[in-house]
C-alpha cells in the first residue's frame, strides 16, 4: 500500500570544516524532494543534521585550543547559515552531541550485545582519523591515505567488534530483493560484490576517544563515532515529531556507501529493525575538472554563490548540470552560464514577453480548468506525470529537461505564431495563442517551485498581477 509519510534524510556532516558544494549538492537535492512531496499534500519530514564526534573533531578542537563541545557549538552556526542562504528547510536538524541522540545510540548497541552480535577481540590495525576509518595496507599509497594524504595512525587496543561476518547473508538477501534498496544499479552491483567477497567483524568501540557517546557496560571506551553517526537516522524518529522509523530514503554521497549499505542494515538486522526503504548515493563533483579540495583553494563556497547568483540558481545549476548518479564537474562559469541563459533568456524573457503581450494587447487571461502540463499527449502521457515519474527516481536532471522542453516550446511558438502581427490580422488567433501560453506559464509554475521556491513565489505573483518584473535580472561582473 502507498504510504504518503515520507521521511527522507542526507548525511550528518562533520562539523571541522565549512559546508561546500558538494555537501549543499546532497541537502540541495533533499530539500527538492521534500518539497515536491510536501506540495502533493504527502506528509514528508526531512533530516538533516551534523556530526559532532570523534578524533577528528576532537583533533581539530585541540588545534584550535579549545573544548570540543564549545568547538562544535561555534560551527553548527555556520551549516544552519548555509543552509538557509540555499532555501533549505528541513524539518529536523540533528546533533549527534544531542543527550538524548547520546542515550539512544548507548541503546542501541545495548541491543546488539543483547542480540548477541558484540564481542571484545584485541585488535591492531592502521587507522585514518581523516576517513575515521581503519585503512588496509593495500589501500595506502605511498605508505599514505590515498583520500587524506596523511598516514594512518597505528592503532593497537582491545574494543568491541560488531560481528558483521554473521549477517552476510541475511544482509545479501535484502539487497538483492531490494527490501533494502541500494540504488543506482552499479552501486548495487559493487556492494554485492564486496558482499560476496567476505565481511570481516569490525570494531564499534574506541579506547583512545574521549569525545564520544558512552559504551554500554565499558566505561574504558566509547561508541566509534560512524556506528554512532548511523544511528542519528533512526533516534532522530525519537526526538522529532513527525518522521516514522524506516526511512524511506537516505542520501548520500557514494563516498560513504559502505557504511550506508553494508554496516547500518546489518546493525538493523541484528536487533530486528526494519531497514531503510532506499539508499541513493549519489556521484561526486569536481571543480573545473579538478578534485575539491581544502589545499587547493577551490572548494566553492555556496553562501558566496547564492548572495551572487540568488539560492534558485545555485539549487538549479548543480541539480541540472549532470546526472544525479554520476560523477561530473561544476564551476561558477557553469552557474552563471545557466543563469543567464536556461534561467534568464529562457525563463524569465518568456514570463517577461508574456505579460508585456497580455498587458499590450489587452487580452482576458486567467486559470483554466485543466492546465496544459496535466493535458495528455499522443501517448496518453502528461508533462506533469513525465516530471513526477523523473523526481520519484531522482531524476532530477530530467525533471528538469522536461521542465525546460516547455519553456523552449513556448519561446518557440511565440517565434512562430507572431502575435505581434496576430494582434493586425486574426484577434481570435492571438486570444488563443497567447491564453495557452499564459496557462502553460501557471504549469511550469507548479513545476520549478520545489527546485526554485523564491523564483516560483515571484512567478506566481506576476502571473495574477500581470506584471511583469524581471526575474533573473542581470548580474554585472
Ligand atoms: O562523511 N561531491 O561527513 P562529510 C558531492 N559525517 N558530494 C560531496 C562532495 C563532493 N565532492 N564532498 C562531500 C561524513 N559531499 C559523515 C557522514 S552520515 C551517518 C555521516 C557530500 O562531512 C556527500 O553527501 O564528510 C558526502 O557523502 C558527504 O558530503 C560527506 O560529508
Amino acid at each position: 500500500m502507498a504510504s504518503n509519510n515520507k521521511y527522507i534524510t542526507t548525511p550528518i556532516y562533520y562539523v571541522n570544516d565549512v559546508p561546500h558544494i558538494g555537501h549543499a549538492y546532497t541537502t540541495i537535492a533533499a530539500d527538492v524532494l521534500n518539497r515536491f512531496y510536501k506540495q502533493k499534500g504527502d506528509n514528508s519530514f526531512f533530516l538533516t543534521g551534523t556530526d559532532e564526534h570523534g578524533a577528528k573533531i576532537a583533533e581539530a578542537a585541540e588545534e584550535k585550543g579549545e573544548t570540543p563541545k564549545k568547538f562544535v557549538d561555534s560551527l553548527v552556526p555556520q551549516f544552519k547559515k548555509a543552509w538557509e542562504a540555499l532555501d533549505i528547510e528541513y524539518d529536523g536538524f540533528i546533533r549527534t552531541t544531542d543527550k538524548k541522540h547520546e542515550e539512544i545510540v548507548t541503546e542501541f548497541i545495548k541491543k546488539l550485545q543483547d542480540a548477541g552480535y558484540v564481542e571484545k577481540r584485541k585488535y591492531e590495525g592502521l587507522y585514518c582519523v581523516g576517513c575515521e576509518k581503519f585503512i588496509s595496507e593495500d589501500e595506502l599509497e605511498d605508505g599514505k591515505c590515498p583520500h587524506h594524504g596523511k598516514e594512518p595512525v597505528k592503532h593497537s587496543e582491545e574494543n568491541h567488534f560488531f560481528l558483521l561476518s554473521k549477517l552476510q547473508d541475511k544482509l545479501k538477501q535484502a539487497i538483492e530483493s531490494d527490501e533494502f534498496k541500494v540504488a543506482p544499479e552499479a552501486r548495487k552491483n559493487e556492494v554485492l560484490g564486496k558482499i560476496n567477497q567476505g565481511l570481516e567483524d569490525v570494531s564499534i568501540s574506541r579506547q583512545a576517544v574521549e569525545w564520544g557517546a558512552k559504551f554500554p557496560g565499558d566505561d574504558t571506551q566509547t561508541v566509534y563515532v560512524w556506528v554512532d553517526a548511523l544511528i542519528n537516522y533512526y533516534s532522530a524518529t525519537k526526538i522529532f515529531e513527525g518522521p516514522k522509523w524506516p526511512a524511506d530514503l537516505h542520501l548520500i554521497g557514494k563516498d560513504i556507501l559502505w557504511f550506508h549499505a553494508i554496516i547500518w542494515p546489518a546493525m538493523l538486522i541484528a536487533i530486528h529493525e526494519k531497514l531503510p526503504k532506499e539508499v541513493f548515493a549519489h556521484g561526486f563533483f569536481t571543480i573545473g575538472g579538478k578534485k575539491m579540495s581544502k589545499s587547493l583553494g577551490n572548494a566553492i563556497d555556496p553562501i558566496a554563490l547564492s548572495e551572487k547568483y540568488g539560492a534558485d540558481a545555485v539549487r538549479y545549476a548543480i541539480l541540472r548540470e549532470f546526472p544525479f548518479g554520476e560523477d561530473g564537474d561544476i564551476s561558477e562559469e557553469k552557474i552563471a552560464e545557466r543563469y543567464k541563459t536556461d534561467l534568464g533568456n529562457e525563463l524569465g524573457n518568456l514570463v517577461q514577453r508574456t505579460l508585456t503581450m497580455v498587458n499590450k494587447y489587452e487580452l482576458e487571461v486567467g486559470p483554466t480548468e485543466t492546465l496544459s502540463i496535466d493535458t495528455p499527449d499522443v501517448d496518453g502521457v502528461t508533462i506533469r506525470e513525465a516530471y513526477d515519474k523523473a523526481l520519484t527516481n531522482l531524476d532530477f536532471s530530467g525533471a528538469l529537461e522536461v521542465v525546460f522542453r516547455i519553456t523552449r516550446d513556448l519561446n518557440a511558438e511565440i517565434e512562430r505564431k507572431k502575435p505581434w502581427e496576430l494582434e493586425k490580422t486574426d484577434k481570435n488567433e492571438l486570444a488563443v495563442v497567447m491564453g495557452f501560453i499564459y496557462q502553460s506559464l501557471l504549469g511550469v509554475n507548479e513545476l520549478i517551485l520545489p527546485f526554485m521556491p523564491e523564483t516560483a513565489e515571484k512567478m506566481k505573483k506576476q502571473l495574477k498581477t500581470l506584471k511583469p518584473e524581471p526575474l533573473f535580472p542581470r548580474i554585472e561582473e
